[in-house]
């Protein structure tokens, strides 16, 4: 291959400081910050909802430019671009498992930013370690885990994922460096459960069709005894069961599988029992909550997002472990770049991690946390159990509505007979009164409305439900049926 001479292929530098084109002062950047903040916070007051931007109708010109602009331009189209979004965090947003706005946890991920560190070394990361650390082993002894370890993921998809990986290399202990070798593995989770499952089975090369789906009771929580039954039918087949997952807040009523005899039966086959609690790891903080998680000491792995309940924001999820060794032996890598054995191994978080170049998303979690103390924490998550609760029975006194069932924890699933539930949450946006989302619930379409902003106001419910049957009059509901709901109790 010719080589392109050193001198004909770059310019030479010279020793004054770089031009302005490449030059990004932090400073003159950050001095837009207090305006821009000002004006996006009076936006959300002004108009809490936005609805549905026409891809066509976007003010900014999103092309990569040619060359440089100036910072005040680019930060008015930052503007545009967020005044233009759907608004996650006002007293109108029920629509996904996280809402509302900590402002302790913002700034500090803006901090976490602003270092820009990475967790995979103590060199790099530096008393951040000792953050992550911190938060660990406390998440880990709210567990009841008496020697545990944890790992901060991208999201409790991937926290899954990386329990998965535990739980097949204890029952498999040749997999990680030989694959299955004609072993047959089969997962079980409820029929509720997040997709999560599913998916890992297949990116892991378990095979997606190894999940098998257990059936549920009335209250949408996975049944131990269709569990054992299904571990039994398939270990007289010749094949492999070696995990059952139990779901801590399932996606979309809130339910809470009976982790105690889930753990009975994996104990006697020898399963590895992962709890995903994406959703509702965070009631370990509440006494209430916290009898929701029955048994969870007895549990092998734990998923905890803290992005959800918590509150703080996007995305903060854990996978905790009570087996210690378990990760780094499953997840680690020789790397002379990277890992020098400077700091004791315990502190190079990288040898335990699913990445390699990994963002921060301890210190705001951190931050939230010193901020409001186990007691304020604990008294979020109370509220956000008492404020699901008022919302039900508010539906139950509007003759209109039917309450599919008493919520289990933070979802509240309810149906406005004869009204196409889409159509009429679509209505809600647009009109802009409030986002809040719609799912499949035993084969029936609901509405789910979610709890998990502990700033919410009873107001707040009350005005939601006065728009939401305010559009479905106009769409004509009055002379509907229930619909049924198949196998759901109240
Ligand atoms: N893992 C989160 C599922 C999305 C949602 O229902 O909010």
């Amino acid at each position: 291959m010719a080589m392109i001479p050193y001198r004909e292929a770059f310019a030479p530098l010279s020793s004054e400081r770089p031009p302005s084109a490449l030059s990004d002062p932090f400073d003159e950047a950050i001095a837009v910050l207090p305006t821009l903040l000002g004006r996006l916070r009076s936006e959300e007051d002004a108009r809490p909802v936005v609805g549905r931007v026409d891809p066509e109708a976007l003010e900014v010109d999103l092309e990569p430019p040619e060359g440089p602009r100036p910072w005040t331009d680019v930060a008015e189209d930052l503007f545009r671009l967020l005044r233009d979004g759907p608004r996650t965090t006002t007293r109108a947003f029920f629509n996904q498992l996280f809402g509302g706005r900590m402002g302790s946890a913002v700034v500090a991920d803006m901090l976490a930013s602003f270092a820009n560190q990475s967790m995979y070394t103590y060199k790099v990361a530096g008393p951040q370690v000792l953050v992550e650390e911190a938060l660990l082993a406390r998440m880990g002894e709210l567990a009841g885990f008496t020697t545990s370890e944890g790992t901060f993921t991208p999201g409790g998809s991937l926290s899954n994922l990386v329990a998965i990986v535990l739980a097949r290399n204890a029952a498999f202990p040749e997999a990680r460096e030989e694959g299955l070798r004609g072993r047959t593995p089969v997962i079980y989770v409820s029929e509720e459960s997040h997709y999560s499952i599913r998916k890992s089975a297949g990116i892991l090369g378990l095979g997606r069709s190894s999940v098998r789906a257990v059936s549920v009771d009335a209250r949408g929580r996975l049944e131990p005894g269709a569990l054992a039954a299904a571990i039994r039918a398939d270990q007289a087949a010749g094949l492999n069961p070696f995990l059952a997952v139990a779901t801590a807040g399932t996606t979309v009523r809130g339910a809470f599988d009976p982790i105690d005899r889930m753990s009975e039966v994996c104990r006697a086959a020898g399963l590895w029992l992962h709890v995903d609690g994406a959703l509702g790891g965070s009631l370990l903080l509440s006494r209430r909550g916290r009898e929701l998680l029955r048994g969870i000491e007895s549990a092998d792995s734990l998923t905890w997002d803290a992005h959800k309940l918590l509150g703080v924001p996007l995305t903060a999820s854990v996978l905790l472990v009570r087996h210690r060794g378990a990760l780094e032996a499953a997840l680690a890598e020789d790397a002379s770049y990277l890992f020098h054995d400077v700091a004791p191994p315990r502190l190079d978080p990288g040898h335990r991690s699913l990445q390699c170049g990994r963002r921060n998303d301890a210190l705001k979690l951190w931050a939230a946390w010193q901020r409001h103390g186990d007691t304020g924490l604990a008294a979020r998550m109370d509220r956000c159990l008492g404020l699901a609760q008022a919302f039900a029975e508010r539906v139950v006194a509007r003759p209109e509505l039917e309450l599919i069932e008493t919520p289990p924890s933070t979802n509240v699933c309810f149906d406005v007979p004869g009204v196409d539930l889409g159509a009429l949450v679509s209505d809600l946006t647009e009109a802009g009164d409030a986002m809040v989302g719609t799912a499949e619930l035993c084969g029936r379409p609901v509405v789910r409305w979610v709890a998990v902003n502990p700033d919410l106001e009873l107001q707040d419910l009350d005005r939601f439900l006065d728009a939401l049957l305010r559009h479905a009059r106009r769409r004509g509901f009055a002379s509907a049926q229930p619909r049924g709901l198949r196998g759901a109790g109240a």
